[in-house]
């Protein structure tokens, strides 16, 4: 590369990578067959449409490309392609559930206040429809309908949480919610829940209240085609995942959804094109498509069966050591660590309850940062410190997986973890 000063950067970067230990929940570690896609000269077409119905000439092996990844997503999946329908161009994963909304609940015009019809009588804008979402505090994504986002301004959110005992999915409590709200869609799936997620109970809350199911599959999404977390495709009516955290691909995400006679899936590819994006990067959905066919390797099976095992390892280390767990531990690559503890009680599991006084979530990241473990600080259900400063901590292990850590590096990340946070 000629440009010293961005290479120097780059390579700075990599170092910093291999130097730390890694306990992003949402970061993996790309293969070189993935970053040789993405580097790859198919950034310089432009692709508008979709395969067969470009707006743009030259597009002939760009099809071939597309039309692989569309076939990949599916099989990996278990999908009939009679059944199912699937975008590979979102660019990321807020646009794809934005996407989504646009599709499925469209916004209600704006109409100035004053406005009058024909008759004089005045014209107002309508209600906006609600998206039933996890609020952000409880474990939910900013466009699970979140005010601050552009999915809570144009939609009304009706946020749900989790029960304050358990700090797990209470479906009883869901559907008494739902029953009273009607939302027009329930968003399932999330940012920081590290529990298995009943997909049948979501259903039936979703059937009563007559509300469409999507989920969000971002953060399971490798460990579902690793057969190792139940697939929510037999519930969902809609299924939206990035392909970067435990799927272990490039930043990119897909749109899944059900084909029938509602025609979801052609308002999903209109909301994406025209309704949101340009010109797809077909370098990414190259990158997703060799990302998919190493999903389905036995190799990656193994993968997603040690994430998982790693994690378990990482909860059980932490808990004997007397950290407090939210929900008690985990069922995925993903641990949320009380580090505040502000006299909570640890009712779950081993270890005794550390007491007020604890350090904040930031205080945890920081001094695990200068010892060379990434983490990020994160709220915990029923936070009482706010986001900024929060009370605790995310972790996960699919990326320390990938590059080879077993059950027993797991133990020690845990010894490290307790000996910097405890003093
Ligand atoms: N930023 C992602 C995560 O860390 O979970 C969600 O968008």
């Amino acid at each position: 590369m000629k440009d010293i000063q961005i290479k120097k950067l780059i390579d700075a970067e990599k170092k910093r990578q291999k130097k730390v230990i890694n306990l992003i929940a949402s970061e993996n570690y790309v293969s070189k067959d993935v970053l040789e896609a993405l580097g790859s000269e198919l950034t310089n077409k432009y692709a508008e449409g979709y395969p067969g119905k470009r707006y743009y000439g030259g597009n002939e092996i760009v099809d071939k490309i597309e039309s692989l990844c569309i076939e990949r997503a599916l099989k990996l999946f278990n999908l009939d392609p009679k059944e199912w329908h699937v975008n590979v161009q979102p660019l990321s994963g807020s646009p794809a559930n934005l996407a989504v909304y646009l599709a499925l609940l469209p916004p209600p015009k704006f109409v100035p206040p004053g406005t009058k019809d024909a008759n004089g009588v005045a014209i107002t804008t309508a209600a906006p429809a609600k998206i039933m979402g996890m609020s952000l505090d409880q474990g939910g994504h900013l466009t699970h309908g979140q005010k601050v986002s552009a999915t809570g301004k144009f939609w009304q959110q009706i946020p749900y949480g989790l029960d304050a005992t358990t700090e797990m999915l209470n479906y009883d409590q869901l559907r008494e919610l739902a029953m009273k709200e009607k939302p027009a869609l329930i968003v399932s799936g999330y940012t920081a829940y590290p529990r298995t997620i009943d997909w049948a109970r979501m259903k039936e809350v979703a059937v009563a209240s007559e509300a469409m199911l999507m989920v969000d599959m971002s953060h399971i999404a490798g460990l579902v085609a690793g057969g190792v977390y139940p697939s929510p495709f037999k519930y969902a009516d809609v299924v939206t995942t990035t392909t970067h955290k435990t799927l272990r691909g490039p930043r990119a995400a897909m749109i899944f959804v059900r084909k029938d006679s509602r025609e979801l899936d052609k308002k999903i590819d209109k909301a994406i094109i025209p309704g949101l994006q340009g010109g797809p990067h077909i370098n990414q959905i190259a990158a997703v498509a060799v990302t998919l066919k190493e999903a389905m390797t036995p190799a990656f099976k193994k993968y997603a069966r040690q994430v998982v095992n790693n994690a378990a390892v990482l909860a059980e280390e932490l808990k004997a050591r007397g950290w407090r767990l939210i929900s008690g531990g985990t069922d995925s690559h993903l641990i949320l660590i009380d580090t505040w503890n502000n006299g909570k009680k640890n009712d779950y599991g081993v270890g005794a309850a550390r007491g007020a006084g604890g350090i904040t979530g930031k205080e945890a990241s920081e001094r695990l940062e200068r010892a060379g473990i990434i983490v990020n600080k994160n709220g915990i259900p029923f936070d009482t410190r706010p986001p900024t400063d929060p009370s605790g901590i995310r972790v996960g292990s699919a990326a320390e997986t990938t590059r080879g850590a077993k059950e027993k590096d797991f133990r020690a990340i845990a010894k490290r973890i307790d000996e910097i946070l405890r003093k």
